[in-house]
């Protein structure tokens, strides 16, 4: 089920174009990071001051059924906003890798679990390596799983 209320879509184009395309082809376009070939996921989080519904694209990092979300930005010396809305209301994502958005439950993972899911991240999209060399904070990482 989609997150109820607004859909205020990302001040940055590229983001917002891509979510417009995945939702619209449910999920057959704008499924990879633009000229890298490599798999999106849709995430949408519960913005923790507006209140409006939030959607981040991120790189796909699946094991058993479970996703990671990764807030890398691009080795930005700042997190992306939608930490906090996760810190928030970690209860309020959903995750669209298809047609098909599902309820998740999204929690900060820390220590040895944090470590076996960042190797399976850079697996993945290896440029997270690089992310986290430009950075001087740790690059946070949340597991999202169904709820229920
Ligand atoms: N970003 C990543 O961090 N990791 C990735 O793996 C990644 C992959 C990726 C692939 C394709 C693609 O199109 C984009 C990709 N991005 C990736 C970019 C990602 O989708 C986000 O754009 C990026 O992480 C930045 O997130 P952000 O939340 O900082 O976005 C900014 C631009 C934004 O939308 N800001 C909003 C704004 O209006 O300034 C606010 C959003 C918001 O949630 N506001 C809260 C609210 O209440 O509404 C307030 C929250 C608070 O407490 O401050």
């Amino acid at each position: 089920m989609p997150l109820e209320g607004k859909y205020e879509p990302s001040p940055a184009k590229w983001v917002r174009d891509q979510v417009e395309l995945y939702e619209r082809t449910g999920g057959r376009e704008g499924n990879t990071l633009r000229d890298r070939g490599l798999p999106v996921v849709v995430f949408s989080t519960r913005g923790a001051k507006t209140g409006t519904v939030r959607k981040q694209p991120l790189m796909r990092v699946e094991h058993d059924g479970a996703y990671l979300m990764v807030g890398s930005k691009g080795g930005a010396p700042d997190d992306p906003v939608w930490v906090a809305n996760l810190r928030a209301a970690p209860d309020q994502v959903t995750v669209q890798d298809g047609p098909e958005p599902w309820d998740g439950v999204a929690r900060e993972l820390s220590g040895d679990e944090r470590s076996e899911w960042w190797d399976r991240a850079v697996e993945a999209f290896p440029d997270y390596a690089d992310y986290q060399k430009k950075t001087d904070r740790q690059i946070p990482v949340f597991l999202v799983e169904r709820r229920g």
